[in-house]
């Protein structure tokens, strides 16, 4: 194996690692991970580079917004990053071994559609631009189990300031990466790649929804939607997609993944409420990950207060899954 040239985009000038990092075989593989290994080896390779330190590592942990409050424990991280929903890599819940074959630099990210002047912005740029802190969210998936995870990122509105949408953008739709070679769940031909996502603007405004790049006080893992993913905590966590590389301001409102695979199941709004169930189960309560017990669910998810207004003058509209 040789070593590669460092390119201009694996780490900027202002936060270059030492030189030894690249050159000591021990370091080098250390620093790459270990799950290289089981790969090809030109997959290992792309992997060894994109593993490389993460460039924006400094800004963790972040300062803790202290508006955001649990009512029950963070869940474990080993137990967070090992039970997810990430079909790109698997339906089934242990995914994060084959998520280690996300490659995370290079990563763009487009903004278009209604916006003054489209962009495309690096990942690394991005985080640097804006105010990062750390909330502690509850997450509830619609499969009825639940988790408290510590996220850092910044909010969903400043995204949109940097973005200016144009008057007409009625929502902002989000797309995940499309890449079969990287994620063999994308070559499964049943599911509509790439991962779609939605909210509407003021849904994007509200203080609630946010933009997710870190977790447990470091930039955030792969099995959870690194390097971007969104928290939206009053939703289902459908709702929150992982691995953004596309932001687009429209009129339309966006047909999601899940609307699109099974509409009568999953919609747009997808609020949480314990009182209307999923066609198929209750969603009276959920299961606490990491305890065995379960909770009764809290309409919007324990987070009315805060969202509850968005959706008051909605009528006729099927705001719960
Ligand atoms: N791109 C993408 N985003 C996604 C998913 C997915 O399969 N692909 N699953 C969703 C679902 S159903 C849930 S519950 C959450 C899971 O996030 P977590 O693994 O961090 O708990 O991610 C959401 N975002
Ligand atoms: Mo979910």
């Amino acid at each position: 194996m040789h070593i590669m040239r460092r390119r201009g985009w694996e780490l900027p000038e202002h936060m270059a690692t030492p030189e030894h990092l690249f050159f000591d075989r021990r370091a080098f593989l250390q620093a790459a991970g270990l799950m290289a290994a089981t790969l090809s080896p030109a997959a290992a390779m792309a992997q060894r580079i994109a593993d490389l330190p993460d460039p924006t590592s400094d800004l963790y942990p972040a300062k803790r917004n202290e508006k955001f409050k649990l009512d029950r424990p963070i869940t474990d991280e080993a137990i967070n990053t090992n039970y997810n929903n990430f079909y790109e890599f698997g339906s089934s819940k242990s995914i994060a071994r084959a998520a280690q074959a996300l490659r995370l630099r290079p990563w763009t990210i487009k903004i278009e559609g209604m916006v003054e002047k489209p962009q495309e912005v690096g990942i690394d740029d991005l985080i640097r631009k804006m105010p990062l802190e750390e909330r502690l969210y509850r997450h509830r998936c619609v499969e009825a189990w639940g988790m408290a995870i510590p996220w850092t990122g910044f909010p969903l509105a400043k995204l949109v300031d940097l973005a200016k949408p144009t008057s007409s953008a009625k929502y902002v739709r989000m797309e995940t990466f499309l890449d079969k070679n990287m994620a063999f769940g994308q070559r499964a031909p049943y599911y509509p790649w790439p991962y779609v996502e939605g909210v509407t603007m003021a849904e994007a405004m509200n203080d609630l929804a946010f933009v997710v790049t870190g977790a447990y006080g470091k930039p955030v893992s792969k099995s959870q939607g690194a390097p971007l993913r969104l928290a939206l905590p009053w939703k289902y966590g459908f709702k929150s997609i992982k691995s953004i590389t596309r932001v687009i301001f429209t009129d339309q409102r966006p047909k999601t993944f899940w609307e699109t695979l099974q509409s009568s199941e999953y919609g747009f709004w997808a609020n949480v409420n314990p009182q209307v169930p999923h066609p198929r189960w209750s969603q009276a309560t959920e299961e606490v990950i990491g305890t065995g017990q379960r909770r009764p669910t809290l309409l919007f998810n324990g987070y009315g207060e805060f969202v509850a207004d968005l959706y008051k003058d909605l009528k006729g509209e099927r705001l719960w899954a």
